[in-house]
């Protein structure tokens, strides 16, 4: 079971995300259980307050360290050694999220994830309760909810028992370093368009010879850096499985 703690100025917006789809299907009897927590349940002023100026000036708001900190350490407890829970906070200032950052959380037991709003957090709440930063690329959002809902969304579907076809996962992380090529289903022929005939051949080691070409030349042609990855990971033979 994960167990996954949001905390979030915008609790609203996670309800119909929870509830379709995989994630719903992971939550309800399944090896997911979310939680969104409103961080001004933690305010203690008549205003509710979660953000102040910016200490040096400039422009737009911080977010203020006393409810985060507090917010945080209900659900989490406190950093340190006893703490079971891994905190993460969604700021573009984190290190980018990728496959294997997923599977690694997605084996643990307990997130929270810590969404970010106005210019920023104060940095005292990242020294004195998160784990770490993450970011989901490199683009501007007003807030951290939709990078949480990235990972919620990642992490569901990586859970025991969560897909269909319990394959499909592991083939995926398997294939993890290559784009794939093109798909097709019906018709035949669409507006003029044939699908390629290799893939109506029934002949499975052609498919699957022609996928693999296919997604070699894909990832060549749009991504260079992973296909310098993964070229040089089979160089040294780290493709065998
Ligand atoms: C903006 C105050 O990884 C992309 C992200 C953009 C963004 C994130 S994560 N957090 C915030 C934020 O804005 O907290």
């Amino acid at each position: 079971m994960l167990r996954i703690d949001v905390i979030s100025i915008f609790p609203g917006l996670f309800e119909p995300f929870l509830s379709e789809s995989i994630v719903g299907i992971a939550r309800r009897g399944g090896p997911l259980a979310v939680q969104v927590h409103d961080l001004r349940d933690w305010t203690q002023d008549r205003h509710r307050s979660v953000d102040d100026a910016p200490y040096g000036g400039g422009p737009g708001m911080v977010m203020k360290p006393e409810p985060l900190v507090a917010a945080i350490e209900a659900v989490a407890g406190e950093k340190g050694p006893e703490r079971q829970a891994r905190v993460l906070l969604l700021t573009p200032q984190g290190e980018r999220l990728d496959q294997a950052r997923l599977e690694g959380w997605a084996a643990g037991e307990h997130l929270v994830l810590v969404c970010g709003r106005y210019e920023g957090v104060d940095q005292r709440v990242v020294e004195l309760a998160v784990d770490e930063e993450v970011s989901i690329g490199d683009f501007v959002l007003s807030g951290g909810e939709i990078p949480a809902m990235v990972l919620i969304e990642g992490l569901a579907r990586l859970l025991p028992g969560v897909l269909g076809n319990p394959d499909s996962a592991i083939w995926e992380s398997f294939r993890g370093d290559l784009l794939e090529g093109p798909h097709y289903t019906r018709p035949p022929e669409f507006r003029g368009r044939a699908v390629p005939a290799v893939l109506r051949s029934g002949d499975h080691a052609a498919v699957a010879r022609w996928r693999a070409e296919q997604a070699r030349e894909t990832t060549k042609r749009r991504r260079p850096d992973l296909w310098e990855l993964a070229s040089g990971r089979v160089g040294r033979g780290e493709d065998e499985k």
